[in-house]
């Protein structure tokens, strides 16, 4: 579908009001939600990764095409989130101490929502107590963290000892994820899940509560 491809191709050139325009565009002509996601946003945003990655690139353009890519999924939010009254649940969500990246972490955080969880997002750069505080404060039932850098993975281990140190541990369901993290490094420091995608971290996270 042309559309999807152009999509594509404006968030790897970084041009957030056209990935805009496009994204409302293909709603409006009845495209599935899900697919301008993941054929056009996240297939644009796999293609920069394999760029950056082979140095063709460098930060500001990826930068730019991140932008591009929350732009298009804010306009999306709103057809992929349909929220109940009653929450189901409630999970404090973010990215670990040190790791900036927070596409995935959106994502996560917008399909609990969709699946009926009170979502409260901390953003970015997380330190271990303010999962924790955070986590107390609203009551949380999940704690999820995200990490995209095999040198940020391991701070998802430091809120997993400062929880048990503080005999919270078993208070809270830890679900982790992010393109490093894997199910025996969850395993490994004690999560309770890992999930690959933001689809299925919803799917378990709403097993989990209503079990
Ligand atoms: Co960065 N970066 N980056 N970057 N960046 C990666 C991650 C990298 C793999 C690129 C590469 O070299 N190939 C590499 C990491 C290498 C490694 O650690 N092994 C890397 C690097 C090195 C860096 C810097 C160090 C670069 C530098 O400065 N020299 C720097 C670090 C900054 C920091 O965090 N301190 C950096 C910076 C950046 C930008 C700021 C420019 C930008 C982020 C902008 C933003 O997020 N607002 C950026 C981007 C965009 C990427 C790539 C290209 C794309 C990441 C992304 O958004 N993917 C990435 C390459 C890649 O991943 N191929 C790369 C789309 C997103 C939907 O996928 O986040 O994986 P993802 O989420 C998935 C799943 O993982 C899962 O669900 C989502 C899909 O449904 N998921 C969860 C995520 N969290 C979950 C939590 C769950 C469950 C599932 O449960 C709680």
């Amino acid at each position: 579908m042309a559309i999807i491809q152009e999509i594509s191709e404006y968030l790897q050139k970084g041009r957030a009001k056209n990935v805009k325009a496009l994204v409302q565009q293909a709603l409006d002509e009845g495209i599935d939600p899900k697919e301008i996601l993941n054929k056009g946003l996240l297939n644009g945003m796999m293609i920069i990764g394999g760029k950056f990655k082979r140095n063709e690139i460098f930060v500001p353009e990826v930068l730019v095409a991140a932008r591009a890519m929350n732009a298009g999924i804010t306009i999306l939010k709103p057809k992929l989130v349909e929220v109940g009254n009653e929450p189901i649940g409630r999970v404090v969500i973010g990215t670990v101490e040190g790791d900036l990246h927070d596409i995935g972490k959106n994502l996560v955080g917008m399909m609990l929502q969709g699946a009926g969880f009170e979502v409260i997002d901390l953003g970015v750069d997380v330190k271990p107590e303010v999962f924790i505080e955070k986590a107390e404060d609203e009551n949380a039932d999940i704690i999820c963290m995200s990490a995209l850098l095999t040198t940020t993975m391991t701070n998802m281990q430091n809120v997993i000892d400062m929880l048990k140190d503080q005999n919270l541990r078993n208070k809270y369901i830890i679900m982790v994820g992010g393109a490093p993290v894997n199910e025996s490094f969850a395993q490994e420091i004690g999560a309770d899940y890992y999930t690959p995608d933001a689809a299925s971290a919803a799917e378990t996270a709403k097993d989990a509560v209503l079990k």
